[in-house]
C-alpha cells in the first residue's frame, strides 16, 4: 500500500435554509475535504468542517488548508518515507501531528481519511474499525435561531413528525426564556435541549435557574468557549445537566471538566477534538466515569457525517446525536446514497467497507471553489 497523494478541496455548498447561532447566520457551508489516493487506486475521504469565519473556534477552512499543506502533510510524508510505506499502524502516521498546537479540525480531516483507508484495506466498516456495536444511531436535530417564533414552532412540528428523537434549539440573549416557555406550552412532552454557543456568563445565573423549570434534557455550552470554571459553578446551582461542546477541545480538557464537575454530559465532535482517536479516548473516559456522551455536528457534508455516524455507534453515545438526514442540510449531498432517517428516528450505521457510501465527484466538482493536489 502506497499513499500517492493528498488532495485538498475547499467546498461551498448552499444550505437548504440559513443556519443561525448566537455567533452568526450562514447561508452556505464552507468546508475542506481531504482526499487520499493510493498507487493501487483506492480513494479515502476526510472533512474539516471549519466554516468560513473563526467564530465557533479559531479554525477556518483557510487555516486548515494552510496547516495541512505546510505542516501536517509534510509530517505525514516523512512518516511514510521513514517506514518505507509499510504502515499497518495508522496511528503512527499521525504521531508527528502533536507538535502542531491546536488546529484540531485540520488534524481530524487527515486522520478521518486514513481511517477510511484502513477500513477499506481491512475490508470492514469504519464503525467496526472503531469497535462500534450499534446497528442504528439515534438522530436528533439542531434548529437555528429563526426570524419568528412562529417559524421555529413550524420547524419543530415538522421535526417531531419526522420522529427526530431530540429537538435542540439555539439560544442567545433575547431568544431564550420566552422562546423555551412558548415551545414547552405547545410541546409539553418532547425531548428538548438548548445550545447557547458560549453567549452567556455567570452574570446570567438567574436566567439559567429559570430555565430549570422547563424539563430540558441539557443546556449546551452556556458560557465561554474555553471556560471550565464558571460552568462548574453553574452546574452546582442548577438541576438541568450542563453539556460542554466548545470547551472540550481535546482529551485533557475532558479530564479537567470531569474533575471540576463542569458538566454532566459531553458533546463529542471528532473534528473539534483533533480526530476520531482523540474522540474515542474521550468516549472511553466518559464511559468509565458514567458521563453519557452524544455526537455533535458542524453541518458536515455526507463525508463528515458518515465519519460521525461510525463514531456514534460506540456504546456510550447514549443520547440522541446532532446527526440528521442529508436533506435537512443540503438539496444535493455529495454522497450517494444520502443519509436518510428511518421511520423511528434512527439512522442506519453502514456495514460496507470504509465510509459506507460512494462520493459523487460530479457534485464535489460542482461545489469546489479551490483545489490542490499534494504529492506524498
Ligand atoms: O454548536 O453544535 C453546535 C453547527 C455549526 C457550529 C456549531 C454547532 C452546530 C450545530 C449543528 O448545532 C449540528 C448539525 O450538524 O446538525
Ligand atoms: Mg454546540
Amino acid at each position: 500500500m502506497k499513499i500517492a497523494s493528498l488532495e485538498l478541496r475547499h467546498l461551498k455548498l448552499p444550505l437548504v435554509r440559513f443556519f443561525e447561532t448566537s455567533f452568526s447566520r450562514v447561508y452556505d457551508q464552507e468546508t475542506l475535504l481531504v482526499i487520499l489516493k493510493t498507487r493501487d487506486g483506492q480513494t479515502a475521504y476526510g472533512e474539516a468542517p471549519a466554516s468560513a469565519a473563526p467564530y465557533y473556534s479559531a479554525e477556518t477552512v483557510e487555516t486548515c488548508w494552510y496547516v495541512i499543506k505546510n505542516f501536517l502533510a509534510p509530517f505525514l510524508q516523512k512518516r511514510l518515507i521513514d517506514t518505507g510505506d509499510q504502515i499497518s499502524d495508522f496511528k503512527l502516521l499521525t504521531s508527528g501531528f502533536s507538535r502542531v498546537r491546536g488546529h484540531q479540525m485540520a488534524k481530524a480531516a487527515i486522520e478521518m481519511a486514513l481511517n477510511d483507508l484502513q477500513a477499506q484495506l481491512k475490508n470492514c466498516s469504519l464503525a467496526k474499525l472503531y469497535g462500534g456495536q450499534k446497528k442504528t444511531i439515534s438522530a436528533g436535530i439542531s434548529l437555528g435561531i429563526d426570524i419568528s417564533l412562529t417559524r421555529l414552532i413550524r420547524q419543530i412540528d415538522n421535526a417531531v413528525k419526522q420522529k427526530y428523537q431530540r429537538i435542540k434549539i439555539k439560544i442567545k440573549p433575547g431568544w431564550d426564556i420566552i422562546t423555551v416557555k412558548e415551545i414547552r406550552t405547545i410541546f409539553p412532552d418532547i425531548t428538548l435541549s438548548v445550545d447557547a454557543n458560549a453567549a452567556y456568563s455567570l452574570k446570567d445565573l438567574k436566567l439559567f435557574q429559570e430555565l430549570d423549570r422547563y424539563k430540558l434534557l441539557m443546556i449546551e455550552q452556556p458560557f465561554g468557549h474555553d471556560d471550565l470554571l464558571e460552568h462548574s459553578q453553574l452546574q452546582k446551582k442548577i438541576k438541568t445537566p450542563v453539556c460542554l461542546d466548545e470547551s472540550i477541545s481535546n482529551f485533557h480538557a475532558a479530564e479537567q471538566a470531569l474533575a471540576l464537575k463542569s458538566c454532566r454530559i459531553i458533546n463529542i465532535k471528532p473534528a473539534r477534538v483533533g480526530g476520531p482517536f482523540e474522540a474515542k479516548k474521550i468516549h472511553d473516559l466518559c464511559l468509565k466515569k458514567k458521563i453519557p456522551v452524544w455526537c455533535g455536528g458542524m453541518l458536515e457534508t455526507g463525508i463528515g457525517r458518515l465519519h460521525n455516524i461510525a463514531l456514534a455507534s460506540l456504546p456510550n453515545f447514549k443520547l440522541p446525536n446532532d446527526i440528521s438526514a442529508s436533506e435537512r442540510y443540503y438539496k444535493e449531498d455529495i454522497i450517494k446514497p444520502p443519509v436518510t432517517l428511518e421511520k423511528n428516528g434512527q439512522i442506519k450505521v453502514p456495514t460496507q467497507p470504509g465510509l459506507g457510501a460512494a462520493v459523487n465527484m460530479d457534485l464535489v466538482e460542482k461545489y469546489t471553489v479551490k483545489k490542490e493536489t499534494l504529492g506524498l
